[in-house]
């Protein structure tokens, strides 16, 4: 475990465990708490040790209740521009992570924290959770990616209501329009989330990584550079040891033993 002024990590097995730990500001994302996120998912990125990555937040009431607010009043046009890139290069270093990267969304996940939870490969919430992209009501758009992963996620016609009404939505809400992919009880968060990063790491490791930049990928590009991408990672799997292994153990009915190799 180590702990740095505004982050708790964890390492427990082969899942790494982030928490934003700001909780008497509500989790917050000040650039402090940006620039440590950014440089523990570089240690993370390099560490073969850590197969999943979890991010939650400290406390029962908040993921990340948005980008720091106060820090964020007194900003000139240029700080503020500065401040969108820098958070939208680290949320983008979460997406681009070899790891899978399940977000257990607490509580409050509002603006940057909405944004943050998106920039995640799955989303599982407390049926407390709650979402939203407020930022029209503090005279901003959102910043961090969240005019282009929420229509990504959700379509555009509701994506746009949320961005242009600063609706907040409950949990249930959320699963319905597909911004989470599951909803459980707070007590039952991280044991849910721990439990689908089990399931994942039981899987090949290399194809799991290989879906990842192929899906990637393809949603930043036409459909035939997509195909083209995945053609090339699927038979890049065949040179693996856990091909043979998967493939082996199909056809002797018993259970594969995944390397990683
Ligand atoms: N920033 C700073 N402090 C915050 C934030 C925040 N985003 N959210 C909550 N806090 C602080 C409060 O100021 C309060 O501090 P204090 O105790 O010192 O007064 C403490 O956390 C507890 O909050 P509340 O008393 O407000 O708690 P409530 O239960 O009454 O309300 C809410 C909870 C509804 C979550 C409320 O706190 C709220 O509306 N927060 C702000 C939500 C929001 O608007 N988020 C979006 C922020 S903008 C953003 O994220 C843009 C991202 C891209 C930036 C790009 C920059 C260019």
């Amino acid at each position: 475990m180590s702990e740095a002024a505004n982050l708790i990590y964890q390492q427990d097995g082969a899942i790494g465990i982030i928490t934003i730990n700001r909780p008497k500001a509500l989790n917050a994302l000040n650039q402090a708490t940006l620039h440590e996120l950014d440089q523990l998912l570089d240690q993370i990125s390099g560490n073969t040790a850590v197969k999943v990555v979890i991010i939650t937040g400290s406390g029962e009431k908040a993921f990340v209740a948005g980008a720091d607010i106060t820090e964020m009043q007194s900003f000139s046009a240029i700080e503020g521009r500065e401040f969108g890139r820098f958070g939208q290069a680290v949320f983008s270093k979460i997406e681009n992570l070899p790891q899978p990267v399940i977000a257990a969304v607490n509580g409050f996940a509002l603006g940057g924290g909405c944004e943050l939870a998106m920039a995640c490969d799955i989303r599982i919430a407390a049926n407390t959770a709650k979402f939203g992209q407020p930022e029209v009501s503090l005279g901003i758009p959102p910043g961090f990616g969240g005019t282009q992963r929420l229509p990504r996620l959700v379509g555009k016609g509701r994506a746009q209501e949320l961005l242009f009404t600063g609706d907040i939505i409950d949990a249930a809400e959320a699963y319905r329009i597909g911004l989470v992919n599951k909803v459980t009880t707070g007590e039952e968060l991280m044991t849910s989330a721990r439990a689908m990063a089990e399931k994942i790491m039981a899987r090949a490791p290399i194809a799991v990584q290989m879906c990842k930049a192929a899906v990637n990928k393809g949603l930043d590009s036409p459909l035939p550079v997509g195909l083209a991408y995945e053609a090339e990672v699927f038979g890049l799997c065949f040179a693996t040891a856990d091909q043979k292994e998967g493939m082996t153990a199909f056809v002797e009915k018993r259970k594969a033993g995944f390397t990683g190799k």
